[in-house]
């Protein structure tokens, strides 16, 4: 892995932990009218997955999507436009944080029916195949999405037809307030459901930026040559409420301690921490760093709060897809 792109993981993970940490700040505002589910904790999973796409490979993501729209190339102001429900969200306002598109960055949709979007990626993977595309499909999911039928039904559909997909299980151990233990059998790894499927399976750390990039870069590599999909399980852990920008421990849903120890693996300051002691990162580049997300991320509120709002109109619009033909 060159220093370059060692270096860029950083900043990608950086970018998004200051954009999440900044809708966190602003949300008790009340001005951002939909609910936002925050990936404070597992930035490098998008940061690490993403930097091994090109922009005609798609990604789908569900309702704690916004790292993974980022990490695509997702335009930010037309993502925070979204969020604030102004006309120049990136679907126009009427879908909010859990309906993100950019299909300009090959982000084809965040829908937050959990499990939903597997078989949508499952499809524009059989799309690519039809169109005989060199390209892929990634799927994000969380440990949630393993428990739904479509789950199975995907992944068995994908096996049998060699679809060039990637299937990427962020566990981070809860479905809201739900851990594994009671969802599933004692001893059950989630990438060893996948691998019973027939698919290549594999589990890694999931704050360890080098690691998912270097397991996600093998990955895509089999894709693209053509040999079906795979399947990388990756192990992090949200910090905040399951939806919302507040810290909730206290209410004791989490193990003793299991919350700190997460907190002191953070991904962004393990890679930090590695990129300094290599010599690789010093303050001289974290400043300017600083300070160019900083003002991105100061524009982009500017443009989400001084937009307008959708006008009644556009109520009927983009409903359905009038380009395609209705016979
Ligand atoms: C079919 C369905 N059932 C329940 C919900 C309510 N719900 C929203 S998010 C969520 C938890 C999903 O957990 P996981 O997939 O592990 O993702 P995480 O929130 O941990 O990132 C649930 C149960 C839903 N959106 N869709």
């Amino acid at each position: 892995m060159t220093p370059e792109i060692r270096k860029k993981l950083y900043f990608e993970m950086l970018r998004i932990r200051m954009i999440e940490q900044k809708i966190a700040e602003v949300y008790p505002e009340q001005e951002m009218r939909c609910p936002v589910h925050l990936c404070i904790g597992q930035e490098a999973v998008a940061a690490g997955v993403c930097a091994n796409l090109k922009v005609e490979d798609q990604v789908v993501s569900a309702h704690r999507s916004h790292a993974h729209y980022l990490a695509k190339g997702g335009d930010l102001k037309r993502m925070l436009g979204e969020l604030y429900g102004k006309v120049s969200g990136c679907a126009h306002g009427k879908g909010g944080s859990m309906h993100l598109i950019d299909l300009n960055a090959g982000l084809l949709a965040a829908v937050p029916i959990v499990g939903s979007t597997i078989p949508i990626g499952v499809g524009a993977a059989w799309g690519m195949v039809m169109k005989q595309l060199p390209h892929l499909v990634v799927v994000f999911f969380g440990d949630g999405s393993i428990e739904e039928g479509v789950f199975h039904e995907s992944l068995n559909f994908a096996a049998l037809k060699k679809l060039p997909v990637l299937f990427l299980c962020e566990n981070n151990f809860y479905s809201v307030y739900s851990p594994l233990e009671v969802r599933q059998p004692a001893g059950r790894e989630i990438f060893e459901i996948a691998r019973a499927h027939g698919i290549e399976s594999h589990q890694g750390d999931g704050n360890d930026v080098e690691e998912v990039y270097s397991m996600t870069a093998h990955a895509v590599e089999k894709i693209r040559q053509g040999k079906g999909p795979m399947f990388l399980e990756f192990k992090t852990f949200r910090w905040l409420e399951h939806c919302g920008p507040f810290w909730d421990d206290e209410l004791g849903y989490r193990k003793e301690n299991e919350l700190q120890n997460w907190r002191e693996r953070c991904p962004v300051k393990l890679h930090e921490n590695k990129l300094r002691s290599e010599g690789l990162l010093n303050e001289h580049d974290m400043v300017p760093m600083v300070n160019q997300i900083t003002e991105e991320i100061n524009e982009a509120f500017h443009s989400a709060k001084t937009s307008p709002l959708p006008p009644p109109e556009m109520l009927w619009t983009h409903v359905y897809d009038e380009s395609l033909p209705t016979e």
